[in-house]
């Protein structure tokens, strides 16, 4: 099952380019309104509680640009989310959805897609049943990565780990990256991070949260046994005690980050030998308000740590940067703290988004342009808004994240989010030679849909171009 969607809100230029497009029988690009943001939709309205979008754009044609999320799979009854690929072939302004397989009936979420160097692309997901339940029925708990050249057809997913006939361990949240640095000794290797509990939502105290680390050496076709890179635990109860929001991130000479949020803070993990150990944990920032940061009209939100690094050649080369939520000046604030000497010593924080205190920011999610090594940040934004209503927000720096200049995107406020109380836990950026897409839901006559901002910047610049 495949739809189509189009864009909303076309100039008329831009449809009089389109339909010329159309009569030459070229299915390619729409071309961008000059010097603008444009926002389409990437699900339909018939999409049920689309959420949790994270976006990749293929390094070997920009125009390509793939979309991975949860709907509920069951109207109607007890909402139950599997996962969608969805397609842009015109650099993010209109997209195609098809549904992933889920043979097993399972519980599917927590999607990620990434590209390799060379075009492929990885899905990674959560699989499961039984969790919450005292004698569940049925029972599962896995992560699993398929890859794909199109993003339409994909390969079989393969487990990167896979409960069969229990969730406990309950394997939460994962995140990937493929090493894409051309200095790389481990260049093509894939890797994976994620939170294990050993029984979710446990209070008893012996039942512990573990960020475990897996690595694949053949492109995803295995991946290597897991373990656990964490040194201190948490609680189990995903809150602010817990260890969860493993973010991978790999540097210039293949250098593996992981950055999560746990009791103390943001943690630091690293390894130097590409995947194969990692050494002590280190705190690098306390995370004010933890890693639950409740919000109005929000089911949940959190300090999710992003990490990020500069792999273009430009002067801030090798810069590591962790992008979060916090409280620490009194209301929720996104910001970003950067690391020139890979991970040894850190920047004070710097406030991303620039408007008076007061204000909540949510759900932030950052790329480093490859190009031009400009950080690109996109948030939820109640600023200027009363009550729930929220704004939406693109934020970029061209200075190594000492400063960011926030450009609003031109979405009408919504009501966050009181007829879908869940809107997942994250957003999606990516960002490639410029040409910008991010993902994010809106609400919008009780309806939730997924949409897309695209937008091409001059290189090293914050101008817009056509
Ligand atoms: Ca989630
Ligand atoms: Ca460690
Ligand atoms: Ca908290
Ligand atoms: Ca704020």
């Amino acid at each position: 099952m495949r739809r189509q969607f189009s864009p909303v809100g076309l100039s008329v230029c831009g449809a009089v380019l389109a339909m010329a497009t159309v009569l030459a029988q070229t299915p390619g690009p729409l071309p961008p309104v000059a010097g603008q943001m444009a926002v389409t939709a990437v699900t339909g309205s018939e999409a049920l509680r689309p959420a949790e979008a994270s976006v990749a754009i293929n390094p070997t044609n920009p125009l390509h640009v793939i979309a991975t999320l949860i709907q509920s799979n069951q109207p109607g009854r007890q909402p139950r989310s599997s996962n969608w690929g969805y397609v842009s072939t015109d650099g993010g302004r209109t997209w195609v959805g098809t549904p992933a397989a889920n043979p097993g009936g399972r519980v599917q979420g927590d999607d990620v897609v990434a590209f390799g160097r060379d075009g492929t692309a990885f899905h990674s997901y959560i699989a499961f049943d039984g969790i919450r339940v005292e004698r569940p029925d049925v029972a599962s708990s896995g992560i699993f990565v398929r890859r794909s050249r199109d993003g339409v057809e994909w390969q079989a997913p393969v487990a990167v780990i896979d409960h069969v006939n229990t969730a406990m361990p309950f394997e939460d949240k994962p995140w990937l990256v493929v090493d894409r640095a051309a200095a790389s000794p481990h260049r093509g290797q894939v890797y994976v991070a994620w939170t294990r509990f050993d029984v979710y939502g446990s209070n008893d105290p012996t039942h512990r949260t573990h960020i475990w680390f897996a690595r694949s050496k053949d492109g995803g076709q295995t991946f290597q046994p897991p373990f656990r890179i964490s040194d201190e635990s948490g609680d189990a109860l995903d809150g602010d005690n817990t260890v969860e929001g493993a973010v991978p991130a790999v540097g210039p000479n293949g250098e593996v980050y992981v950055v999560w949020a746990g009791p103390k803070g943001l943690v630091l993990d690293r390894s130097d030998d590409g995947g194969w150990t990692f050494g002590a944990d280190r705190i690098i920032t306390p995370l004010t308000g933890g890693w639950d940061i409740p919000l109005p009209g929000l089911e949940r939100h959190n300090g999710m740590p992003v990490t990020a690094v500069d792999l273009s050649s430009g002067p801030h080369r090798g810069s590591l940067y962790v992008n979060f939520i916090d409280q620490r000046n009194g209301d929720t604030d996104v910001f970003v703290l950067a690391s020139r000497d890979g991970g040894r010593t850190w920047d004070a924080p710097v406030r991303v988004n620039d408007d008076p205190k007061g204000a909540d920011q949510m759900f932030t999610w950052m790329a480093v342009d490859p190009a031009d090594g400009s950080l690109n940040v996109i948030f939820h934004d109640r600023r200027g808004q009363k009550g729930t209503l929220t704004g939406v927000t693109l934020a970029r720096s061209i200075d190594g994240g000492r400063t960011f200049m926030n450009h609003r995107v031109p979405v009408d406020p919504f009501d966050c989010c009181a007829a879908s109380s869940f809107v997942g836990d994250y957003n999606g950026i990516d960002i490639q030679g410029g040409r910008l897409v991010a993902v994010f839901p809106v609400i919008r006559e009780g309806t939730q849909r997924i949409m897309a901002l695209s937008a091409r910047f001059r290189p090293g610049s914050q101008a817009l171009l056509p």
